[in-house]
């Protein structure tokens, strides 16, 4: 394959894309000796036509805060790939939003998508909006004004946005709505949403759930267990607050949490009660997480990231590229078992390098994190019939789909030496479902 032709021509055309140009290399990189297997593929132009969304909105937001000044910001959907099914995929508002963040998540989105088996094509959106110190009724208005533009580029059968990185469940309440308003309809088109407006039991919980059955697995694989373990854990959202429940339940100890102020660590273990705190800590809006230190008596590290502390397990649970070569190589030197991305790309380019070669147990966020929009398929599935399944069958639907999505990995990622090279499989297995769909449906 052309890679190094295809990545250059990428980077002309879309110059300081940073993190896009970053995922797609990854793939690129994983898919190479497949992608050669199949001289068909090269005619079709189907990586060229795969890397490019099929279309992009970007838009301003106008809206009026507390005080009665006008604000704008801008609004993006990346409708990424829907060879597969409807473009699905979560909404980001963060202040580190653009065109490449939005589109290294809608690329990384229709591969995950592709490995849950579940029929949603790739998309993202989102806006620079910076929920950080805004009133319930800033936030309200926002997100009205938000939908007053995207209302009419989604829909049940054409794109199903959710939410992600400062959308939880108050915001897809707000939008969904105005959407309702405006598009005269209720068939869902929102996941995510509460539990008495259609939503999914389980939903909040279904990333960091699904990632810890999915660190199992890879546990497994070695003959461990997550009993007895420690674990670091970034963030403090949705996400974390999935995976140490989860994780705790099983007999982990989950030993840290952070946010962009740095990060605490709790010796004792951050369970029970101190799990429900994160969730307080998430709804004040402040987005620190040293209020935790001050209540529990522990330790904080200000402007630090938890990857420095000695743990068996590392779940990056924040945002893209928070663990670099350098934590890799702290964590690796302390002795680290298993790293797993429950974010979308926590780690760099050159961290992930790094524990590959160093056999680290590592797996990608496009496979890890998969739990989350899986749960957003099924929710799909029951507004589409109208009912509501029990908390048990979902979780009993979302754990088989991860212990299938590990299953995946295992069989394209699986090296001569026996190291189970999770990117690869993870990009491999969901590439080459992809690639069957595009091609079936010929040049569109
Ligand atoms: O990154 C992700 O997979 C999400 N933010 C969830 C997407 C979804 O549609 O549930």
């Amino acid at each position: 394959m052309k890679t190094e032709l295809i990545l250059q021509a990428l980077e002309a055309k879309h110059p300081g894309e940073h993190e896009y140009l970053q995922a797609v290399k990854e793939v690129l990189l994983s898919i190479e000796e497949v992608y050669n297997e199949h001289p068909e593929f090269e005619k079709a132009a189907l990586i060229e036509r795969l890397v490019e969304p099929d279309r992009i909105f970007t838009f301003k937001v106008p809206w009026v805060d507390d005080r009665g000044n006008v604000q704008i910001n801008l609004g993006y959907r990346v409708q990424f790939n829907n060879a597969i099914g409807p473009y699905k995929g979560g909404i980001r508002f963060h202040a580190s939003v653009n065109l490449s963040s939005l589109k290294f998540l809608g690329f990384e989105q229709t591969f995950k998508n592709a490995l849950t088996t579940l029929p949603m094509g790739g998309g993202k959106g989102g806006s620079d909006f910076n929920i950080r110190g805004k009133s319930n009724a800033e936030v309200m208005r926002f997100c009205q004004a938000f939908i007053l533009e995207l209302w009419r580029h989604i829909g049940p059968d054409t794109d199903v946005p959710a939410g992600d990185i400062g959308v939880g469940g108050r915001e897809i309440g707000y939008m969904y709505g105005m959407y309702k308003k405006l598009a005269r309809e209720n068939t869902g088109t929102f996941t995510g949403k509460g539990l008495e407006y259609g939503g999914s039991l389980i939903r909040p919980e279904a990333t960091g759930f699904g990632g810890i059955y999915f660190v199992v697995n890879m546990l497994k694989t070695k003959g461990l267990d997550i009993k007895g373990k420690t674990i670091s854990i970034s963030g403090f959202g949705n996400v974390a607050w999935g995976a140490a429940l989860k994780a705790t339940e099983l007999g982990g100890k989950v030993v840290t949490i952070s946010g962009p102020d740095g990060y605490v660590y709790d010796p004792q273990g951050i369970s029970g009660e101190k799990i429900d705190y994160m969730l307080e800590l998430r709804a004040s809006g402040e987005d620190i997480v040293r209020p935790y230190a001050e209540k529990y008596g522990v330790e904080f590290f200000e402007g630090k990231r938890p990857w420095q502390q000695k743990v068996d397990i590392a779940l990056p649970c924040a945002i893209q590229n928070e663990l670099d070569e350098h934590d890799a190589q702290t964590l690796i030197d302390n002795g680290v078992t298993c790293v797993a991305e429950i974010s979308n790309m926590g780690c760099t380019a050159e961290a992930v390098d790094l524990m590959v070669e160093k056999g680290i147990l590592f797996a990608p966020g496009k496979a890890v994190n998969a739990g989350g929009v899986a749960t957003s398929g099924l929710e799909m599935t029951q507004n589409a019939m109208h009912l509501q399944w029990s908390a048990e069958e979902v979780d009993a639907k979302l754990h088989q789909i991860m212990n299938n999505i590990h299953e995946q990995c295992v069989r394209y990622g699986t090296q001569a030496n026996g190291y189970i090279n999770y990117v690869k499989g993870a990009n491999i297995a969901g590439f080459m479902k992809v690639a069957h769909a595009m091609m079936a449906q010929g040049i569109v």
